[in-house]
């Protein structure tokens, strides 16, 4: 049976090939209602974690006369990647098995200058007594085949509602100007589905020279900065 049309799944009315409904059942409603209800909370987890970022970056700048972040990304998850996600890890359809199963709903993308500004965020985060950390995964200690480079947080915010506080996940991705750049290509390459696997397979190969080389290159800036800063050190204003 098509998802979008089993009545028992509360997001089926959210899946990809949706048929016309010309009677909008209540059930649908109330669905709908409490669906986005919780993309709401989660796009309000952003906003809070966002500014936890931030506060770090006026911090960090103002102490080491340079900004460690670039840039922070957010975003929450598409209704259709959402019911994708579920579908393909055999999942219920419903908001609560999306809730507890989905930790990467609300995503924030965190762009650095250097390597070890990443972890130096990473670190303040985990000192944060309002921020639970729930799993870490270092791509960057340890590369994905492919050439992948990043660092990955799953952490649990609370945020306060008017009458409840929620603790809600956040996948977090740290990496420098240089991993960003690679990852955006290689994300645009997995789109590219008219590729054939021997294409696919060489282009793969060229990605992965490239995401060394960028490694390398993010590794030499890091110790060009070192350099500068032990000739120069900053100054306190
Ligand atoms: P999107 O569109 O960016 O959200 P899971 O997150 O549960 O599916 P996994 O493999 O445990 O599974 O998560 P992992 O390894 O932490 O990766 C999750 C996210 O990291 C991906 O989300 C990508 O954003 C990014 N990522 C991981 N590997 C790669 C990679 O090889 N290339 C690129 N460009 N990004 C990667 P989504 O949901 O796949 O995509």
């Amino acid at each position: 049976m098509n998802i979008a049309q089993n009545p028992n799944s509360e997001l089926s009315h959210f899946a990809v090939n949706t048929p016309q409904v010309f009677e909008i059942p209540e059930t649908f409603r109330e669905t709908a209602r409490q669906f986005q209800e919780a993309m709401m909370q989660y796009s309000c987890a952003i906003r809070e974690f966002k500014t936890k970022l931030e506060v770090l970056n006026d911090e960090l700048s103002m102490r080491n006369a340079r900004n460690p972040i670039e840039m922070i990304k957010a975003r929450v998850k598409k209704p259709k990647s959402i019911v994708e996600k579920l579908q393909r890890r055999g999942l219920p359809l419903s908001i609560e098995s999306m809730e507890s199963n989905l930790d990467d709903i609300a995503g924030v993308r965190v762009i650095c200058s250097f390597v070890d500004d990443i972890y130096e965020i990473s670190r303040m985060l985990e000192r944060q007594d309002d921020v639970t950390i729930i799993a870490i995964k270092d791509y960057i200690k340890a590369p994905k085949e492919n050439g992948y480079r990043s660092y990955h947080m799953i952490v649990e915010v609370p945020v306060f509602f008017s009458s409840s506080k929620k603790n809600i996940r956040v996948e977090v991705q740290i990496r420098t100007i240089a991993m960003d750049f690679w990852a955006s290509l290689d994300h645009q390459l997995k789109y590219k589905k008219q590729l054939d696997a021997q294409e696919a397979a060489e282009i793969g190969a060229e990605l992965k020279k490239c995401a060394d080389v960028i490694a390398e290159t993010d590794c030499k800036m890091l110790s060009i900065r070192q350099k500068i800063e032990e000739k120069h050190p900053t100054q306190e204003e």
